[in-house]
């Protein structure tokens, strides 16, 4: 008789933006299909899960995708007996696990393992905090902290078996490359052009920049996601409510919105372009996976933590590049994310696109050693408290 698989309830409440749930479906799929675990992924908005994952229904309340039960995360929680509670319970970002549920945990005679997976940071106190207990007052229970990060001691990056051999096949076939942008409505790549892909947040002083790039030396293709910073730039060259299929731009510059593409199709736009503007988390992870040169724009946050994430990275990214690029890529980087001073500074970036390109291709290999985070968060759980 088979051993049933460990069953793992991962909470994922989407707070803003694509990242939570962008994360939390990443995480399960791959500790389902790599690690063969019992996962189910209970997600409070399953409208933003269809955006990333089109098989997701949102009025169901149970429904299964990529060897995943998704359940539908609603107030009142359903009642839960002991029995019901997974061996190992993830809650992501910190979000507060339901009170039934905790009751339910408490009350197991063998305590699940409770972790928190937290925020992706470079800064220097994550490798401290990576790991740590947190007993919880009232209850009979620990929970661990796992911390993703860029460096040994640190839960690593989000990174799939077979991720970079596929991106490398990719990368090295034209026709597949043609075939995708023949999917998305575009020519294929022209000799001499440059392709980039813009995931940002809203900019309200992306004009310059716009105008920067509309009398660039060579042809310059922007694909935007539909969204706030999509409608911007249609609305900059006069087409209102701009969305997916629209295209616009002047001189040297066509921007086409596309629509927003199932994770795995996103990770192809990436290694398909030259340049990734990408933001958040998980498309600032892939974007590195990629290979690619990018900039990075962090997710806002109160008090400026942002800008420190922000140097944070600069500061380790950068520790391998020369004088000059690293001058000129933490100048674009910062103009972008103060929203000003991108067009002055895109030529100086634009000048070491090369060096960039080797520059991503041996921190993807530095990073490789780290480990998975899923395979490291495995492992975190299988440890005896
Ligand atoms: O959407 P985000 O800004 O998410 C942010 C951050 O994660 C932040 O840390 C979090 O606290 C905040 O949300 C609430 O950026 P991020 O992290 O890159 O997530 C975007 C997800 O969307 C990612 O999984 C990639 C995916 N994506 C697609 O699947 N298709 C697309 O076309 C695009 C543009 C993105």
């Amino acid at each position: 008789m088979s051993v049933p698989a460990p069953r793992w309830d991962i909470f994922c409440s989407v707070v803003d933006n694509f990242g939570d749930i962008g994360i939390c479906w990443r995480l399960a799929r791959q500790l389902a299909g790599e690690h063969g675990l019992q996962v189910r992924l209970w997600v409070d908005d399953l409208a933003s899960f269809r955006r990333i994952n089109p098989e997701i229904d949102p009025a169901q309340a149970v429904q299964y995708s990529r060897g995943v039960e998704v359940r539908h995360w609603t107030a009142p929680f359903p009642a839960v007996a002991p029995g019901d509670v997974a061996e190992v319970v993830i809650d992501t970002f910190a979000c507060t696990l339901p009170e039934a549920y905790l009751r339910a945990m408490a009350a197991c005679a063998e305590r699940p393992r409770w972790v928190t997976v937290e925020h992706l940071s470079a800064e220097d106190w994550v490798a401290g905090c990576h790991g740590l207990p947190s007993p919880q007052p009232g209850l009979p229970l620990t929970r661990h902290f796992f911390f993703p990060g860029f460096v040994p001691g640190t839960g690593g990056l989000l990174c799939e078996h077979g991720l970079l051999e596929a991106r490398h096949a990719f990368q090295a076939d034209a026709a597949a490359q043609a075939a995708f942008w023949a999917d998305l409505g575009l020519p294929p790549g022209r000799e001499g052009e440059l392709r980039l892909s813009l995931f940002a947040y809203d900019c309200a002083h992306i004009a310059p920049l716009l105008h920067r790039w509309e009398h660039s030396a060579r042809p310059l293709r922007v694909l935007v996601p539909e969204g706030a910073l999509a409608r911007r730039i249609g609305a900059h060259y006069g087409v209102a409510e701009a969305g997916a299929g629209d295209v616009c731009g002047a001189g040297a510059l066509a921007v086409h919105v596309l629509p927003f593409l199932e994770q795995d199709r996103y990770d192809h736009l990436l290694w398909a372009c030259g340049l990734n503007f990408v933001r958040g988390e998980d498309s600032f992870v892939r974007a590195l996976w990629a290979g690619r040169p990018l900039v990075w724009q962090p997710y806002r946050q109160d008090e400026d933590a942002h800008t420190d994430k922000l140097d944070a990275f600069l500061h380790r990214y950068c520790a391998g590049l020369g004088a000059r690029e690293a001058a000129a890529l933490r100048d674009l980087w910062q103009a972008w994310n103060r929203e000003q001073g991108m067009a002055e500074h895109w030529d100086g970036f634009l000048a070491h696109r090369a060096a960039y390109a080797v520059h991503a291709e041996l921190w993807r290999r530095q990073m490789s050693v780290l480990g998975d985070l899923v395979t490291n968060l495995v492992f975190f759980c299988a440890k005896p408290l």
